[in-house]
């Protein structure tokens, strides 16, 4: 790697921040994690009994929790910087909660809504169609992207290493960079 390579988890978490902090004010709190959760489970109707909803609800919580702590912050709100700095740092310590995997397996139980443990294309269509409103005709092309073994389905290995590559790698090309949209 270059000096001048870019940073591209610097550049994914930027827009990642840009994307949370919905009413734009530079500052993410607990409401934009909440959302976050609420996006899912009204998106596929969860009732909020319901465990799928209870874990995504959890999983929210403690991240927000401990991204809080490795910011390093007395309130309850964090910048941008403050943000990818946190993030960097709770991906790689998994002593109160593993970031990836646990985020990972919560949003798979979601998606995976006939429960085979594998998502298929109409699973996929839909997690883009009503969590991101995404029905850009190369939104697909993400499916094959993380269908990394080309079975026409994404396994729950598949996906989690996805999840993992968005957090942890570098490599623009990889089919976790590719998952929140191409850097
Ligand atoms: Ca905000
Ligand atoms: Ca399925
Ligand atoms: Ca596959």
């Amino acid at each position: 790697m270059t000096a001048a390579a870019p940073d591209v988890i610097t550049i994914k978490l930027e827009r990642t921040f840009e994307t949370m902090d919905a009413n734009q004010d530079g500052y993410l709190d607990w409401t934009d994690y909440q959302q976050l959760a609420d996006r899912y489970i009204k998106a596929y109707k969860l009732a909020k009994d319901d465990r799928r909803a209870r874990a995504l609800q959890t999983f929210c919580q403690i991240y927000w929790l401990e991204l809080l702590r490795h910011a390093g912050v007395d309130g309850d709100r964090l910048t941008k910087d403050q943000f990818i700095t946190a993030n960097r740092l709770a991906v790689i310590d998994t002593s109160r909660l593993n970031v990836t995997e646990g985020g990972g397996h919560a949003i798979f139980d979601v998606i995976d809504v006939d429960g085979d443990n594998e998502i298929s294309k109409d699973e996929f269509a839909r997690f883009l169609r009503d969590v991101w409103k995404s029905d850009a005709p190369d939104a697909m092309d993400m499916f094959t992207k993380l269908d990394t073994d080309g079975d026409g389905s994404i396994s729950r290995h598949e996906f989690i290493r996805a999840v993992r590559e968005h957090f942890l790698s570098n490599d623009p090309e990889a089919p976790g960079s590719l998952f929140f949209g191409r850097v």
